[in-house]
């Protein structure tokens, strides 16, 4: 019997993992459909150069019938829902919006879902983050952050991406739906978006290093993160979605480090030993409220989907300061 593709529905395919992931599903055989959004998307013609293999559908996740288009039209196996407003500072800026495309998007691709009748077919994958944990110290445990630690959001994003959580979870309760949740830690590289503070910091050590910018102007610095890579996580996504049966996994490297340390080794890589002249700090880019520390404990993950991240912290800040000096020198 000749072998049938699996097929691929893709949300958010222009951000970070969209591109991750539509390569990793290509290599592995997969058709792959990608919601793209607005009328007028500057990323769609690098989507296009980058992906010629990928088919777009222009949908949004706030516009349910244009999801249950999306559905009826790629047929598919498994949904990656990736797409959200994703950037925690923005979302104070625009709590509504967040709240409307990061939590209710969710439920409006799910309803789609049932709509086109794929209920009982499609395999969901739903973006849930560590910002739920909400970094405080009364709920992280020793070892970091598990699947059963109790949640705190601290920002209009991770209240919405509870939501979307917790909607995934209900879907998969009531209707027997197989939707696994990915709670995912920070992860970079060197698709990472300018406005998140690894790639910020990176590009503007490799600016710096070729004469094209002075200096670096940053929020908070003492916050820590566990930061993997984004090429590791993504396999992650898809070996949930593998299993037989759908539940939630946390996937995180164990480490966390503060963005001074991050700093520390950015600034090395291009030779320069202290950071400090190089950055200066602006309220502008400090929020609200913040979330201190981030450590996620990955045992389930590795255990289950036998997943493991391979980059490591010094080999990601490596990996992106590199790219960015080719991408800055061209
Ligand atoms: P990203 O680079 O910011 O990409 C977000 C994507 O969402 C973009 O393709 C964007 O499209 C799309 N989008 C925004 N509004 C939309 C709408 N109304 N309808 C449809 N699509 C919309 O994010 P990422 O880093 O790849 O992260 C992927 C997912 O994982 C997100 O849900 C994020 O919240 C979650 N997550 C990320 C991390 C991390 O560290 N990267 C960790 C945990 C969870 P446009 O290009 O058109 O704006
Ligand atoms: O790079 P960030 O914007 O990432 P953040 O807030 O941790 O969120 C990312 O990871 C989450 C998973 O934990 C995802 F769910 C989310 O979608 C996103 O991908 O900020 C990291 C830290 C924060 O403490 C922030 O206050 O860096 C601090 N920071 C200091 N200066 C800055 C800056 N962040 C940004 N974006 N820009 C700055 O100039």
């Amino acid at each position: 019997m000749a072998d049938v593709k699996k097929r691929a529905l893709i949300t958010g395919i222009t951000g970070q993992d969209g591109g991750h992931l539509t390569e990793l599903l290509h290599e592995k055989g997969y058709e792959i459909y990608g919601i793209i959004r607005g009328q007028h998307n500057p990323q769609r013609a690098r989507v296009e150069a980058e992906f010629p293999y990928l088919n777009l559908i222009e949908a949004d996740l706030t516009d349910t019938s244009s999801l249950v288009r999306a559905v009826a039209v790629s047929k598919p196996d498994e949904i990656y829902n990736l797409g959200a407003i994703s950037h925690v500072g923005y979302s104070f800026k625009n709590p509504q919006l967040t709240a409307d495309v990061t939590g209710k998007g969710v439920l409006n691709l799910l309803e789609a879902v049932r709509m086109a009748g794929f209920e009982k077919t499609a395999r969901i994958y739903q973006a849930s983050t560590s910002e739920m944990f909400g970094g405080l110290e009364y709920n992280q445990p020793e070892g970091g952050y598990t699947e059963e630690s109790s949640f705190h959001p601290r920002s209009p994003y991770g209240v919405a991406k509870l939501y979307a959580h917790w909607i995934s979870r209900n879907y998969r309760e009531s209707y027997g739906m197989f939707i696994s949740c990915g709670i995912l830690f920070n992860h970079e590289g060197d698709r990472r978006g300018l406005e998140f503070v690894t790639r910020k910091i990176t590009n503007a050590v490799a600016r710096i290093k070729l004469g094209k910018q002075e200096f670096i102007t940053l929020g908070d610095l003492w916050p820590k993160r566990d930061w993997g890579y984004a090429g590791d996580y993504v396999e992650g996504m898809w070996r949930m979605l593998q299993q037989d049966t759908p539940d939630d996994f946390l996937l995180a490297t164990g480490e966390t480090h503060s963005i001074e340390e991050f700093l520390d080794l950015a600034f090395k890589e291009i030779g320069i030993e202290d950071w400090h002249p190089y950055v200066k700090q602006d309220p502008r880019f400090m929020r609200p409220a913040e979330v201190d520390v981030l450590l996620g404990n990955p045992a389930k993950a590795e255990k289950v989907l036998g997943w493991k991240r391979k980059v490591d912290f010094p080999g990601l800040v490596k990996l992106m300061v590199q790219h960015d000096l080719d991408l800055e020198s061209k």
